[in-house]
């Protein structure tokens, strides 16, 4: 019988270093990968086994409960679209509520999603770090009458830590990308089970695989602090040096991305990449995807500095005063 790794679901195998699942020692629980991960923080780069729509297609073809999470600072127009991908019974799920700011009340980004991405389903929100609403998935199970529940979501959404905190499990989790690798079938108890998937992917990043001290601060899921800038005719916003954005005029902005990134106001550019415009009306959100928002109050033709375009959605205010 093959043996899979239990902290990413991976075959073990021991003839090739390069391939994932790889161990010296094939009477191992972990692969290497998960071992270094763990106890080193360190991550190889794996080829992804699987692509979005093949994680999708294996799902829909089980009509087994599916549990969608995505975490605030990741809510846009193409996760959304993995969602609707979905076949029924499913149900959204905006994980690490812990870190939403507590004066946004969770009705209003409901209804948020509901009219801006014509979501149908249910929405919850669960922290399993804060141990919120962490039960529901055994109260839905009971009541649809189903035994095995999906969970699915991007790479981080945090379905691994959530199925270890249900389980007391051993899943290998991690702020960096793709730790999980392969679907891993967990008991829930005797009568449930939970199938872990790898994350989908983003079709662009911001970061490049390398780049994993800033994938790690990027990640940080900390509580959100938002920061608010008035700015000037000349101002210009840098994020990481990565982005940066200008010609919002005399505006107020508020920032709503990982605590962990670096946000400058300047008013000479350091980045040396070719603007884009893009016009925004009044109490508007400019989502780069993946990493987070910026809320602009008043409408004006933005200049960004981004390295690829698709990064950038537009979308009213989810925070809406
Ligand atoms: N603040 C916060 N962080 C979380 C929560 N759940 C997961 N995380 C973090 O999110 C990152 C990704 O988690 P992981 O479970 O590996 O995500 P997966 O790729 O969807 O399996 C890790 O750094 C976790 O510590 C939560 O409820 N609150
Ligand atoms: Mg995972």
């Amino acid at each position: 019988m093959t043996k899979k790794c239990i902290g990413c679901g991976s075959v073990l195998q021991n003839f090739d270093e390069k391939k994932p699942g790889y161990v010296k020692d094939l009477q191992k629980d972990y692969c290497m990968r998960c071992f270094k991960l763990i106890n080193y923080g360190k991550t190889s780069i794996e080829k992804i086994k699987y692509m979005n729509d093949e994680i999708i297609n294996i799902v829909n073809n089980d009509n087994s409960y599916k549990i969608f999470l995505t975490d605030i600072l990741n809510i846009n127009q193409e996760v959304m679209d993995s969602f609707h991908k979905l076949l029924e019974p499913k149900i959204l799920v905006i994980s690490k509520c812990d870190i939403i700011p507590k004066s946004i009340k969770n009705s209003k980004i409901i209804n948020f999603l509901k009219t801006n991405y014509q979501i149908k389903n249910e929405i919850i929100f669960i922290s399993s770090k804060k141990n919120i609403n962490t039960n529901f998935i055994i109260n839905k199970l009971v009541e649809l009458n189903m035994k095995k529940a999906y969970l699915l979501g991007y790479t981080n959404a945090g379905k691994s830590t959530y199925i270890n905190k249900l389980t007391n499990g051993k899943i290998t989790t991690s702020n960096l990308y793709n730790t999980t690798l392969d679907f891993i079938n967990i008991p829930l108890d005797e009568t449930f089970y939970l199938v872990d998937t790898p994350g989908l992917n983003l079709k662009n990043n911001l970061f490049s695989p390398k780049d994993i001290n800033l994938i790690k601060k990027a990640n940080s899921f900390k509580s959100i602090k938002p920061i608010t800038y008035q700015t000037k005719e000349n101002s210009i916003i840098n994020i990481e040096n990565l982005i940066e954005i200008s010609n919002m005029g005399i505006n107020s902005l508020t920032i709503y991305l990982n605590q962990g990134l670096n946000i400058k106001r300047q008013f000479k550019s350091t980045l040396s990449l070719s603007n884009f415009s893009i016009d925004l009306s009044n109490n508007s959100d400019l989502v780069i995807k993946g990493i987070g928002f910026i809320n602009i109050k008043k409408e004006c033709t933005l200049d960004i500095k981004i390295k690829d375009s698709n990064l950038i959605e537009i979308r009213p205010s989810i925070f809406r005063k």
